[in-house]
């Protein structure tokens, strides 16, 4: 018999990959999207357009996270035996600005399903994973390399709200029993990112300056340092943690860093774009061989506490789940590339 999943935030970048992903392994899905005043499902129309999936393995259900009614209701309704929340507020600059907000959701969020799971548990034992991050570790404050045993320092609302989910799922598992796992999974990107993360910024802003549709992008902070994989790789973690016989937490993660300004030479190089840089600080600028400015900083991309180096190493996911990534950084921005079809 096929498994059901349940999505929290299907609409999103992972949500759409574990999609497909739970589609291709026979799962029945079934997926929670907000209400919104425009169309928030370009990521998955595909399978939802398609009428053979749509009628057998893939349902969809208005809701949201920082409703607990909607939730019991999804869950006593359907009974998975798999919940993915992935529902987020996911962008850490943002989570500045709506800190309460950002709280609600990304930290209470996982707190409704847990509590709905542990009152179904005499009817069914159904499965947990929360969506985690390598912004609880605040970067390289306490660790170089981090890893599942890194002390947390989270440097936003958003590394705050996220910790709080952590612990949560940690203590319901260690109370009830429940299979709850955290995937702490570090930068991952992919063609469908959301447009205002820095790596489809310059791809995509990139791509428009190359056939002259813009001039010049503005960027913040070119020296933070991320470990970036690719979303389709780290889909298959979070299901492969769903599937070990003891639930348990999981760094996830490349094991290799690069700067912004290494991100932008690099995707510049791979679109046959010749640039070069001048200038410091505030004032560092790049330029297309023929002088124009093409790259310029703006205060307001600065955070008020920046996370400035992360680097993960995935060796227990290499070791209990036989899980290691298979797309370079190279292969990543080339797939962003062609999706910009520039
Ligand atoms: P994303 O593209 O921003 O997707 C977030 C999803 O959550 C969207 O479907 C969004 O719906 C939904 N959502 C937001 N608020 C909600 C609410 N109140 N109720 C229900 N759904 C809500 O994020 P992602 O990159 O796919 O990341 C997936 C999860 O992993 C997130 O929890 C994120 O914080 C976490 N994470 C991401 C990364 C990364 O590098 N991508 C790394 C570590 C952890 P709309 O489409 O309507 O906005
Ligand atoms: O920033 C710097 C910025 O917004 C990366 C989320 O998925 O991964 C993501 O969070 C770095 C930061 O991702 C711009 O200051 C420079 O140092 O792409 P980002 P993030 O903050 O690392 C973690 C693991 C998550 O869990 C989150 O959900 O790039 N940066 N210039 C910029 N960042 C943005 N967004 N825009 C810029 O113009």
């Amino acid at each position: 018999m096929s498994k059901i999943a349940l999505i929290f935030g299907v609409t999103g970048q992972d949500g759409a990959y574990l999609s497909n992903f739970l589609i291709r392994k026979k799962y029945i899905v079934h997926g929670v999207k907000r209400r919104s005043s425009s169309i928030n499902t370009n990521r998955i129309d595909h399978i939802y357009q398609d009428p053979h999936l749509k009628k057998r393995n893939f349902i969809l259900h208005y809701g949201d996270i920082s409703d607990s009614i909607s939730v019991s209701s999804l869950i006593n309704k359907i009974l998975p035996d798999e919940i993915y929340n992935l529902a987020a507020q996911s962008h850490v600059g943002v989570s500045f600005e709506i800190p309460e907000y950002t709280a609600n959701v990304d930290g209470i969020g996982a707190l409704r399903i847990l509590e709905t799971i542990r009152q179904n548990s005499h009817k069914k034992k159904i499965k947990y994973y929360q969506a985690g991050t390598s912004e609880m570790f605040g970067g390289d404050i306490i660790q170089k390399i981090q890893n599942e045993k890194t002390k947390f320092y989270p440097r936003s609302p958003y590394g705050a709200a996220k910790l709080y989910a952590h612990w949560i799922t940690i203590n319901y598992r260690e109370a009830y029993n429940i299979f709850a796992c955290n995937g702490i999974l570090f930068n991952h990107e992919s063609p469908i990112r959301g447009e205002t993360f820095v790596t489809k910024k310059i791809v995509s802003g990139l791509c428009k300056i190359k056939s002259n549709k813009i001039e010049k992008i503005y960027l913040g902070n070119l020296y933070a340092k991320r470990d970036w994989g690719h979303a389709k790789d780290y889909v298959e973690a979070m299901w492969k943690m769903m599937q070990h016989k003891k639930p348990d937490d999981y760094v996830i993660a490349t094991g290799k860093q690069y700067t912004v300004k290494e991100f932008v030479n690099l995707t510049s190089k791979l679109l046959n774009l010749k640039i070069y840089w001048k200038g410091k600080g505030i004032n560092e600028k790049a330029y297309s061989t023929d002088g124009k400015v093409i790259i310029e900083i703006d205060k307001k991309y600065f955070r008020p506490t920046e996370v400035n180096s992360l680097l993960g190493s995935a060796i227990k996911a290499r070791r209990i789940l036989k899980w290691k990534p298979k797309i370079t950084l190279q292969l990543l921005i080339k797939d962003m590339i062609n999706h910009e079809k520039c």
